[in-house]
């Protein structure tokens, strides 16, 4: 006799264990929003979507583009042809709060996917790891949230100035000894998390550093967190709207969130 069970089904029933038992997984497994914020790039925004709809295409519920009123002609209306490309995917995210923290901050609070993945549109957030983000989200259940790593072998940094990956280097190292964390990269905007993980906080950055916020307050509130390889890119179209200055307002933002206590940013 063959039995269709998924695998919660088929440990609930072990007591009248089947002969032959036929795993058969949904043709979907995660429900997946990704956010892909947009300022100036055009190509690389058309090749991040093409390569996750390609890999993925199962797998996502949604892909939403979040623009600014400064986001470019051009990028918009590159955004409008893979909406008539992908029509049942993507959708446009006008963002009211500024900066990249808040385009993600108003993303979380429209996301419907179960599991969520941030990225950028400008290809330095390489869109082949999504497949590996999506398994290991699939193969791990326990995990809150999958982090990517440019620190971990099978990563690196590509066209990244020296002094930066030293700086960078001394950041994480420091950051994870402060926060008695194994992670090896605290900053890197490229994650999937279980929605309700979004949910759970109040979160306060607007700038850059809010890659680094979005991870850290779960971690201080014990979320399970995995990191998988990934390589970083030099963009080659758009500009970015990092700076030095903001670079170094992510110390500032690691500081005064080891020490808060965590009712201050837990939603009650
Ligand atoms: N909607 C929106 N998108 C933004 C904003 N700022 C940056 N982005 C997008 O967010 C992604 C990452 O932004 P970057 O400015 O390149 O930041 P970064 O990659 O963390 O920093 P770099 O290492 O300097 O490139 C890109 O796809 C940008 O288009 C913003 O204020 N609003
Ligand atoms: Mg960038």
């Amino acid at each position: 006799m063959l039995y269709k069970y998924n695998t919660q089904n088929i440990l609930r029933q072990l007591g009248s264990l089947p002969k032959l038992v036929i795993i058969c997984y949904p043709k979907t497994m995660l429900k997946t929003s990704i956010i892909v914020p947009l300022m100036n790039e055009t190509y690389s925004l058309q090749q991040t979507v093409d390569i996750v709809m390609t890999e993925n295409k199962n797998d996502i519920f949604e892909i939403i583009i979040v623009v600014a009123k400064r986001t470019s002609t051009e990028s918009m209306g590159i955004a409008q042809e893979l909406i008539n490309k992908y029509p049942d995917h993507i959708r446009i995210l006008e963002q009211t709060l500024p900066f990249l923290g808040g385009a993600m901050r108003d993303a979380f609070e429209s996301v419907r996917g179960s599991h969520v993945i941030m990225m950028a549109s400008d290809m330095e957030t390489d869109p082949h790891t999504v497949k590996a983000l999506i398994a290991t989200a699939a193969a791990r259940p326990d995990i809150d949230i999958i982090a990517t790593s440019r620190w971990l072998t099978g990563g690196g940094f590509k066209g990244y100035k020296t002094y930066k990956a030293a700086l960078n280097f001394i950041f994480q190292k420091t950051f994870s000894l402060l926060y008695g964390t194994h992670l090896t990269d605290l900053t890197f905007g490229f994650r999937l998390y279980k929605t309700e993980w979004l949910k759970k906080f109040i979160w306060t950055e607007l700038r850059h550093p809010f890659l680094f916020e979005c991870l850290i307050k779960p971690l201080r509130t014990g979320a399970k967190i995995i990191e998988i390889p990934s390589p970083w890119k030099s963009r080659f179209e758009g500009v970015s709207q990092n700076n030095l200055k903001i670079m170094a307002s992510y110390t500032i933002t690691g500081l005064r969130l080891r020490f808060m206590p965590i009712n201050n940013f837990i939603k009650k």
